[in-house]
């Protein structure tokens, strides 16, 4: 049985930025999540049409980011030499960072937005602008026959139906082939109160005793088990074929730190709401007492995450005056739901701020690094995460 233990509110799409003419008769949907006693999976209670979020104005480009092209890099060079794949296909390969490692003639590339399909196929990539489904694997086996490797970063847990995505990659992996994947950890975004993983694109928040329970379901298993720094706490799950080797003690130790947290009750997720509106109030009511004092704030990153956040806490620009991201098709926009615009970094002096939100706030490090000169001369950064803090 599915329970409701969260709602966040009317939102928007959480990457449909839009021009300052568009802004009117946007759509918004209820962001409600529910836990399922049956198989532990944290899902959306009311799914979005896909065609709604990935199409060919999807605004995040991996490659717009160092750190992720040489996470990629990293990720796609020990698969090759410790699987030594024939043959490679990736799931959602957006603009291309980690299938670029590999050569074109052996590769394939899944992927439904066609401003990034049109990338890998214009790299020499053979690229199908289509959504991951048991159609599609029928069409790729006819195709090029079996699969030894399966590469899915942070788009297995856009999948609706995951009986469906998996049943897939069961049909289309090699006997003996391997199927990776990485998405944001339910366990980290539980003890970090970050609640911001949660958007339309991502239906599901993953916990690995979730996902081995529905890939046993559908012939397969998990075998393998690395925690990531990557994108606020990530999982990157090996999976083979049921009858496929061991199962390593990295799967052992997942489950037993996700039981001992409490992520198969549904009490613990009744305490994280809890939580949630706990940080809605204090984001709020600082935001209030900083405009009182008449002092300036901007945000930094115009995540998906922060759109989570904006909307949920009622936050528009008469509290955070505007957001800078590097991607340039976010430059110019106005954010989604909150409308606060969106600008590049480099138009802006933060030194007229005295205070910056990190909507990216996964990459904390790397933008308090970066924006040194801000802090010396007196200004600090705000984040919610693991809840309301003010530091320099
Ligand atoms: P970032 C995306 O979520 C969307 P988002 C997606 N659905 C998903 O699943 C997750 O990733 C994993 C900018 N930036 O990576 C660049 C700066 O402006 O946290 C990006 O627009 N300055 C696929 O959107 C954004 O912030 C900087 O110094 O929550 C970061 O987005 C840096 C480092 C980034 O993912």
């Amino acid at each position: 049985m599915k329970k409701q233990f969260l709602d966040l509110g009317k939102q928007p799409i959480a990457n449909d930025f839009c021009k300052e003419d568009e802004y009117q008769n946007k759509f918004f949907y209820d962001l409600k999540v529910v836990f399922d006693e049956d198989t532990n999976l944290v899902s959306l209670k009311d799914f979005v049409k896909p065609e709604l979020m990935f199409n060919e104005n999807y605004a995040y480009n991996t490659s717009m980011s160092t750190p992720m092209v040489n996470h990629f890099r990293e990720i796609a060079q020990i698969l090759d030499e410790e699987f030594k794949p024939n043959t490679i296909l990736e799931i959602g390969s957006n603009d291309g960072p980690f299938i670029s490692n590999f050569p074109t003639e052996t590769s394939y590339c899944v992927e439904p937005c066609d401003n990034f399909a049109k990338i890998t196929g214009d790299m020499g990539y053979r690229t199908r602008t289509e959504f991951w489904s048991t159609e599609l694997s029928e069409k790729v086996k006819s195709e090029c026959g079996n699969i030894d490797l399966i590469y899915s970063a942070n788009c297995i847990c856009h999948i609706q139906d995951l009986d469906d995505c998996f049943s897939a990659v069961a049909n289309l992996l090699s006997d003996d082939g391997v199927f990776v994947f990485e998405d944001p950890s339910l366990l980290r975004m539980l003890e970090r109160g970050s609640y911001d993983q949660i958007y339309d694109e991502h239906a599901h928040v993953f916990s690995v005793i979730a996902l081995d329970n529905i890939l046993r379901r559908n012939g397969m298993k998990v075998f393998r088990v690395d925690n990531l720094s990557v994108h606020g706490g990530s999982n990157r799950i090996y999976a083979t074929h049921i009858d496929n080797g061991e199962v390593e003690d990295s799967v052992k130790n997942n489950i037993n730190e996700e039981m001992v947290f409490g992520v198969d009750e549904f009490e613990t997720y009744q305490i994280f709401a809890e939580r949630i509106e706990k940080s809605k109030k204090d984001l709020v009511e600082l935001l209030n007492k900083l405009k009182n004092e008449g002092k300036k704030v901007i945000s930094i990153g115009a995540t998906s995450k922060s759109t989570t956040v904006f909307n949920y806490c009622g936050i528009g620009s008469d509290l955070i005056e505007c957001i800078t991201d590097t991607t340039p098709d976010k430059q110019g926009t106005l954010a989604p739901g909150s409308y606060i615009p969106v600008v590049d970094r480099d138009t802006v002096d933060l030194n007229e701020y005295d205070y910056a939100f990190l909507g990216a706030w996964n990459f904390k490090d790397l933008i308090a690094n970066k924006e040194r000169d801000f802090v010396e001369n007196g200004g600090k950064f705000i984040t919610h995460v693991p809840e309301i803090m003010v530091f320099s």
